[in-house]
Order: C-alpha cells, then sequence, then structure tokens
C-alpha cells in the first residue's frame, strides 16, 4: 500500500518519470491494475482536482498532473483491458458547433479520464447529429457539452432537442459547462447538469449516472 501513496504524491507532483518507475514497479510486485489505478493514480487526481475546485493550484497544474496520469496510462491500460476492467461510464466530450476553444473541454477530460471515464473526445465544432451519433453508436451514456462563446451556447440546446428527436432524452445523461454557461441556462434548456470546473464535472457525471 505505501507504494500506491508514493504513487499517488507523484502525481499531484506531476512527476511524470516517478509516476513510470512507481507504476511499472508496482506492477513486477504483483498488485492487480485496477488497485493501482484506484489506490494510486485516481487517488492522486482526486486530489489534484479538489485543489484546482479550491484554488489552490491552476490550470498548468492540472495539465501537468495529467501528462503524468498519462506516463502511468500508458503501462496500466493494456492491463486493465486484459483484465475486463470496465470504466465507470463513457462520456462523448465535444465543444459545440462553431465554437473552437478546447483548453476547458480538454482539461474535463483528463480529469473524467483520471478518475475513470473513457472519454470519447470529438473535439472541437462538435455539431448535435456528432454528439447523437456517439451515443447511438460509441454507447456514451453521457454527453459532455462545452461552450465558450454567448453566440454557440444555442448549441448545446439544438443538441438536446436532436437526442430527443432520437429517442435518446433520458437515457443518455447530458452535462453541460464552458465559462458562459450557468446553472440556469442548463435548466432552461432540459440539460441534466452543470458543472463550473473540471473537477465539480466528474461529481456531475458521478452522481448523473448513479454513482
Ligand atoms: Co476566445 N474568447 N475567442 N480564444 N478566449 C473568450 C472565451 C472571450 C471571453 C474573450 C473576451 O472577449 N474576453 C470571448 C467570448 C465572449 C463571449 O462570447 N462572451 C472570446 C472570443 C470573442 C473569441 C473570438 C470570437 C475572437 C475573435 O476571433 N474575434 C474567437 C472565436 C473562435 C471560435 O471559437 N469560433 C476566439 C478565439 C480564441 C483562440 C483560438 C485565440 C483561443 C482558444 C484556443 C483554444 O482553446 N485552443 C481563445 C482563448 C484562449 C480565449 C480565452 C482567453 C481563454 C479561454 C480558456 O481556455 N480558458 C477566453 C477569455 C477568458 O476566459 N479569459 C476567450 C481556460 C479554461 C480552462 O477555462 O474553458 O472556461 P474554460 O473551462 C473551465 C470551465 O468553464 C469548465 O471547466 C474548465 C476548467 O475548470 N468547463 C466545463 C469547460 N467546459 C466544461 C464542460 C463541462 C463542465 C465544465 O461539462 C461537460
Amino acid at each position: 500500500m505505501a507504494d500506491l501513496k508514493e504513487l499517488a504524491s507523484a502525481l499531484m507532483r506531476g512527476d511524470a518519470p516517478a509516476v513510470e518507475k512507481l507504476t511499472k514497479q508496482a506492477v513486477d510486485a504483483g498488485i492487480g491494475p485496477k488497485e493501482i489505478l484506484d489506490g494510486g493514480l485516481i487517488a492522486g487526481m482526486q486530489v489534484v482536482g479538489e485543489r484546482f475546485k479550491n484554488n489552490e493550484i491552476y490550470v498548468p497544474e492540472v495539465l501537468i498532473a495529467a501528462r503524468a496520469m498519462h506516463a502511468g496510462m500508458k503501462t496500466l491500460e493494456p492491463l486493465l483491458v486484459k483484465a475486463g476492467v470496465k470504466p465507470v461510464g463513457t462520456i462523448a466530450m465535444g465543444t459545440v458547433r462553431g465554437d473552437l476553444h478546447d483548453i476547458g473541454k480538454n482539461l474535463v477530460s483528463m480529469m473524467m479520464r483520471g478518475n475513470g471515464f473513457k472519454v470519447i473526445d470529438l473535439g472541437i465544432d462538435v455539431t448535435p447529429q456528432k454528439f447523437v451519433e456517439a451515443a447511438k453508436d460509441q454507447g456514451a451514456n453521457l454527453i459532455g457539452m462545452s461552450a465558450l462563446l454567448t453566440t454557440t451556447m444555442p448549441s448545446m440546446k439544438a443538441t438536446i432537442d436532436e437526442l430527443q428527436r432520437a429517442g435518446l432524452l433520458g437515457k443518455v445523461k447530458v452535462l453541460i459547462g464552458g465559462a458562459p454557461v450557468t446553472q440556469r441556462y442548463a435548466s432552461e434548456i432540459g440539460a441534466d447538469g452543470y458543472a463550473p470546473d473540471a473537477a465539480s464535472a466528474v461529481d456531475k457525471a458521478k452522481e448523473l449516472i448513479g454513482l
């Protein structure tokens, strides 16, 4: 267990080489990949998320921690697949149609991955149809939309309308965010949830799928 604590703190420091080394050591010591993920990488990322939410650290530190997470996941991912470990949920994430801002969307995606979600990254300028296809064809049980422009926020509503037309509204949960987005707007357009930052987005996503 001591090794996993060390792994979690290396992740919190954003020390990618140490995370890579400690992950390999834990595997060699016979600790299961799920245990390494939960007790080391996710445990560390949860602390990073909390600190970010409390404004104790900022975007660069989160990006550095995410890079360290990636260094550990390179070793763990194939082992998790082999062991048949299922993600806690699958979220299709994208920045809405007409909007090219992706820093926030990427941060949310990283934090989701850091907490055991499978993320289907649809990128930027994502049409309502593309979100719906991800839910239909790729098995996403959550849609995550980001918008940074007041002029692109209506595309969130258009996506919700498209989900309704496809008969998916209610079955697939919709989470929205981005600087100009508010809880009030989310309620107005019928989104299931809103989150003001990346760490809260993870909490909300878990809540929406009943975790
Ligand atoms: Co643009 N831009 N930009 N921009 N840009 C803003 C957003 C703006 C506020 C600047 C300003 O005028 N003060 C303004 C919008 C005004 C408005 O609509 N109210 C603006 C504008 C006008 C524009 C252009 C129209 C400028 C022009 O060309 N005339 C143009 C539009 C292009 C387009 O999208 N079609 C444009 C372009 C650009 C760049 C390409 C130069 C660049 C984007 C680069 C990139 O993303 N790869 C850019 C940038 C960097 C910004 C600012 C400076 C920073 C945005 C950012 O990355 N913030 C921004 C001003 C500002 O915010 N200070 C601005 C950091 C990021 C971590 O925060 O994305 O809010 P944020 O994400 C947070 C939360 O909101 C939340 O979690 C994240 C982490 O805590 N969150 C979610 C985000 N998505 C979520 C999803 C969730 C839950 C939470 O659930 C799914």
